[in-house]
């Protein structure tokens, strides 16, 4: 019939949550003063980038005023910029590194 019953049944599916966290770019910016070799130590040091892939970021960055250098979660993503930052001021160099959301 049409009683107040056929209504009743709840819905109790729970969607299962399949969403990834999100990611982060971690890009270098070009300067005037930092050396291209620092700049492909910190890549090869800091990245695990062979010298070639190293050298090829490096210039991709020095052509173009920035490049990504890698996607990685927050977590890494944040202390691959803070070790980056570190060693840059350690050296007395203006290399700038930084993160954002992908
Ligand atoms: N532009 C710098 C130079 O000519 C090299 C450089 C490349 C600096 C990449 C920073 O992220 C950088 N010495």
């Amino acid at each position: 019939g049409n009683g107040p019953e056929d209504d009743a049944r709840v819905m109790t599916k729970t969607r299962v949550r399949t969403e990834r966290p999100p990611m982060y770019k971690v890009m270098l910016l070009n300067d005037d003063y930092t050396p291209m070799e620092f700049v492909v130590h910190v890549l090869e040091r800091f990245f695990g980038l062979n010298h070639a892939q190293a050298f090829e970021i490096m210039l991709a960055v020095h052509k173009k005023g920035l490049a990504v250098v890698g996607v990685f979660s927050f977590e890494v993503a944040e202390t691959k910029v803070a070790q980056v930052m570190d060693f840059a001021r350690r050296h007395q160099h203006p290399l700038q590194c930084t993160m954002e959301k992908e």
